[in-house]
């Protein structure tokens, strides 16, 4: 059986929400092994023997790692192509790759530099700054998303949920950690709320247990 390695809200949502469609299309059955991120459990001995680089998402197969968003989901693709995790067409599913990539590589990233800025600065000033610049730089990125979900039928792929879709919905939830209210995001926030209900993403949700809407509005 697999076994994925899981932080609560974290980007491993993107590999358990795929698991969870793949559920459904094949109805294979997995495990899911909590890590505590802001308890550090992804930097204990067992963790690390497992992952050397200590981080999630983590995917056990007949006992073997493997680690990185891109290649989990990648794999599932492949083993599980009845769940269509991406399109069929050569030229669609390029470019929902490429957007999976900016995903992963770009968006990704810039939050980490607001949620984790002493992994690229060392005084409080520089991360302080490191903060402040990739702030502005994540809400230019939300709102390049926000121009697809006005776009998405209902999935951002079309009539297919794909990766694409829980990574969009583990940024909104990041957004609101940052301090960006998700309701100026208008049509991200309406699509968003309708993704939560597609059976897969909604039986993913309730085993992370982190809301969709995470803003806490200045006091
Ligand atoms: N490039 C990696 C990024 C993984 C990553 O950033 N994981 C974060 C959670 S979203 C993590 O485990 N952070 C804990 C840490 O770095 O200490 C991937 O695609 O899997």
């Amino acid at each position: 059986m697999m076994k994925l390695y899981h932080g609560p809200g974290a980007c491993s949502f993107v590999p358990l929400a795929c698991l969870e469609r793949v559920r459904e299309s094949d109805g294979i059955d997995f495990e899911v092994a909590p890590v505590k991120l802001h308890k550090g459990e992804q930097l204990s001995a067992e963790y690390l023997a497992l992952n050397p680089r200590g981080q999630v998402p983590l995917l056990l197969v007949d006992g073997k790692p493997l680690t990185q968003v891109m290649a989990i989901v990648g794999y599932l693709e492949q083993r599980f192509p009845k769940a269509h995790l991406l399109p069929v067409e050569p030229f669609e599913r390029a470019q929902t790759v490429s957007t999976l990539a900016w995903f992963n590589n770009t968006v990704h990233t810039t939050f980490t530099h607001i949620f984790m800025p002493q992994k690229f600065a060392a005084t409080d000033e520089a991360k302080a700054e490191v903060k402040r610049h990739n702030l502005a730089l994540f809400r230019q990125q939300l709102g390049e998303i926000d121009g697809m979900a006005a776009r998405a039928a209902p999935f951002l792929t079309g009539h297919q949920f794909s990766p694409l879709d829980a990574y969009a919905l583990t940024f909104l939830r990041w957004a609101g950690l940052a301090g960006i209210d998700p309701t100026t995001l208008p049509n991200y926030w309406v699509y968003v709320q309708k993704l939560a209900t597609y059976a897969p993403v909604e039986r993913a949700l309730a085993a992370d247990r982190v809301p969709l809407n995470t803003y806490k509005p200045a006091a």
